[in-house]
């Protein structure tokens, strides 16, 4: 769907739109030392006391023992080769407890009162690998989580007579990503005896960057990137449709300055163990058969090969259905599959002329015109049948924006887009909670509609967010946790958990960061979404006790309250990008929420028969409507917008208000 009718479409779419006498039996019997609870399979939400890790673990336990503290010395046994971004992780989660680190490549004479941290590759020969057995707690599922890709243990115990840590990954990655669960392991500074076997589910998980609109800075960018790395994920796709170095200018080269900067995105993308995965979008005028465009395409993916990009996704979607060029309709006739003829011909030479030779490149993406639904066309068997195997495209579900994604239909869709015989791997390209189409909003509800055993179809999910980065973080978190280990998602627990990381320690900060999200639940009207629920509860409440005569709750006036002190209360945020983005609608709220205030003193006033005041209210209800609803959101395309909550409640509160005061 390209960017206008993807807007015209909108509002339309709006409306298409375990017994732990079992347990300890099995731990007994597999000869476990274990005297925590645990849900094989990812269900880790009976932990013991171990703290909360996002994404859950396939297996976490708590053990009995000591635990590790990280607030004085830590001898950190790391192997030269240990990869060195886990390793600074490492030693930024020792500094952040308090703690000094001392790097050693072996440990010989720990000092008394010291702790030990052993972190590498989980080879049989790998010290870290060594340590894991020393420690004699060795687990059942620690042979799938060193066999895995990504996978990792974090275990605990004592060696040479201190307490020790031992992180041990399958791979970088898993090394990378021992230290994140680690990381949100530490109670008051010291870690917890555990044990946890961990791997992802699907293989990839990521950001797209691939909506119509501003498109995100420099800045937000690797902000987004860092936050991605520490949640597990491992994709970021490079795909915004407003940059005209991608669709409508791809021919053209970067210039030093941009060079520079996407150089430094793809090395924070490694750095945060992330593939930074470019995307080129020529369909807007490429001629599929000529051999100068082909010419051109190779030598742009090339200079960002030159970068270091090792990961591509050729996108063709929002583009025209039909072949355009004289040599295209020549060669593949006008035909309704004539564009898949053609598209696979050019996908084809890329992957032999580009591809052939480079041992280090991902396989090859692209997204197919037509890049919604499970049934078959022409198209999809065409290009099924003529598209190269290994070449992998991206999927949005059953619609662009879908709200519900099943194992089957993505089953089918694999179907539809390989050969007669064999699937094609599919990644989701999941629009949600993207909002270009709708850009006076914000789509804040956690992910849901999701089917937990999604893995099982396809080989990953790409959120693309909304034009909004930090407010996009606390869906992407969702994400993570959902790519991770679907199976032990709970959406809501998910968003609980990402918006007190983002908001910090503060109380009063954090009631403000849920009341502002409650604000922008509603996502196209879906009905697992519902808008505004908690104000919506407060305004019924009201409602039902002013209609009974009682005195009203407070609850509606307390948050009210808390929305006028938004603007102060959200740039306090641990992540203060988020407030930075909420600016406008943190502004409108604050005025909705002092017409709340108004409205329930003029209603207040209205009982008591004093004329005066409620006509004071009333003004100043009225003036809260009309600041609230000002032109104050700058788009890209749209000019200036009125940031838009939900379903419109706060403004039918107050209209209601105004209605039943006398006087009206
Ligand atoms: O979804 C795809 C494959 N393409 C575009 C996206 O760029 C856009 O962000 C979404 C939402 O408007 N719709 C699309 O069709």
């Amino acid at each position: 769907m390209n960017a206008p009718s993807a807007r015209a479409g909108s509002r339309r779419r709006r409306f298409l739109l375990l017994s732990v006498a079992g347990l300890l039996v099995a731990a007994v019997i597999a000869g476990w030392f274990i005297s925590a609870r645990e849900v094989p399979g990812g269900g880790d939400r009976s932990r013991g006391d171990l703290p909360a890790v996002h994404p859950v673990p396939q297996h976490a336990v708590s053990q009995s023992g000591e635990s590790v503290p990280l607030t004085g010395r830590v001898h950190v046994v790391a192997a030269p080769e240990t990869d060195q971004p886990a390793l600074d992780a490492l030693l930024d989660v020792i500094a952040a407890a308090g703690g000094t680190a001392e790097v050693v490549a072996a440990l010989d004479k720990p000092s008394e009162g010291s702790s030990a941290v052993y972190l590498g590759l989980g080879g049989e020969a790998s010290p870290a690998r060594s340590a894991l057995r020393d420690l004699g707690t060795e687990r059942p599922e620690d042979g799938e989580a060193l066999d895995r890709a990504e996978g990792y243990v974090v275990a605990t115990g004592k060696l040479e007579g201190i307490p020790t840590a031992v992180l041990v990954g399958h791979d970088g990655d898993g090394v990378f990503h021992s230290v994140q669960t680690l990381r949100q392991l530490l109670k008051a500074g010291s870690v917890p005896a555990l044990h946890v076997s961990d791997w992802p589910l699907m293989e990839t998980r990521g950001v797209i960057e691939g909506f119509y609109g501003t498109p995100w800075s420099h800045q937000a960018r690797l902000d987004v990137i860092s936050f991605a790395g520490r949640q597990k994920m491992n994709t970021y796709i490079y795909s915004p449709k407003d940059d005209p170095l991608l669709r409508e200018k791809w021919r053209d080269l970067y210039s030093a300055q941009e060079l520079t900067e996407l150089q430094e995105l793809i090395e924070a993308a490694e750095a945060n163990h992330l593939r930074f995965t470019y995307a080129l979008s020529p369909g807007i005028d490429v001629c599929y058969s000529r051999d100068s465009d082909l010419e051109d395409a190779i030598t742009k993916l090339e200079s960002l090969y030159g970068l270091g990009v090792r990961s591509f996704v050729i996108p063709l979607d929002d583009i025209a259905t039909k072949v355009q060029c004289p040599e295209d309709l020549e060669e593949f006739g006008s035909g309704p599959s004539n564009l898949a003829k053609a598209q696979a011909g050019f996908l084809n030479s890329l992957q032999e002329r580009f591809t052939a030779g480079k041992q280090d490149l991902q396989p090859l993406e692209t997204v197919p015109t037509f890049y919604t639904g499970s049934g078959s066309n022409p198209y999809k068997k065409q290009l099924g049948r003529l598209l190269d195997p290994a070449i992998v495209v991206q999927w949005t579900g059953e619609d662009v924006v879908s709200h519900r994604i099943t194992r089957d239909s993505a089953q089918a869709a694999r179907r539809s887009y390989g050969r007669e015989d064999a699937g094609r791997p599919i990644v989701i390209w999941d629009n949600y909670p993207v909002n270009d189409f709708s850009q006076d909003h914000l789509f804040m509800a956690p992910l849901i509609g999701r089917d937990a055993d999604l893995y099982q179809s396809v080989q990953g999910i790409v959120t693309n967010p909304m034009i909004q980065p930090y407010l996009s973080l606390p869906a992407i978190f969702n994400y993570a946790d959902f790519s991770w280990n679907g199976p032990a998602y709970r959406p809501q627990e998910s968003m609980d958990a990402a918006l007190a990381q983002l908001a910090g320690p503060d109380q009063q900060v954090q009631a403000a960061v849920r009341a502002f999200v409650d604000l922008n639940q509603d996502w196209q009207d879906d009905e697992l979404t519902p808008s505004a629920p908690a104000l919506r509860r407060d305004i019924r409440q009201f409602w039902s006790d002013y209609d009974a005569g009682k005195a009203p709750s407070g609850d509606l006036l307390r948050r009210a309250e808390l929305l006028q002190k938004l603007p102060e209360l959200l740039p306090r945020m641990a992540e203060p990008g988020f407030a930075a983005d909420a600016e406008h609608w943190a502004a409108a709220a604050a005025e909705f929420g002092r017409g709340v205030e108004e409205a329930i003193a003029m209603l207040e006033a209205a009982r008591r028969g004093d004329s005066e005041s409620v006509a004071e209210s009333r003004r100043n209800v009225n003036s809260a409507l009309t600041a609230a609803g000002a032109r104050t959101q700058p788009t890209l395309a749209l000019g200036v917008v009125t940031p838009v909550f939900g379903d419109g409640e706060l403004k039918t509160f107050l209209e209601d208000a105004l209605r039943r005061a006398p006087g009206s």
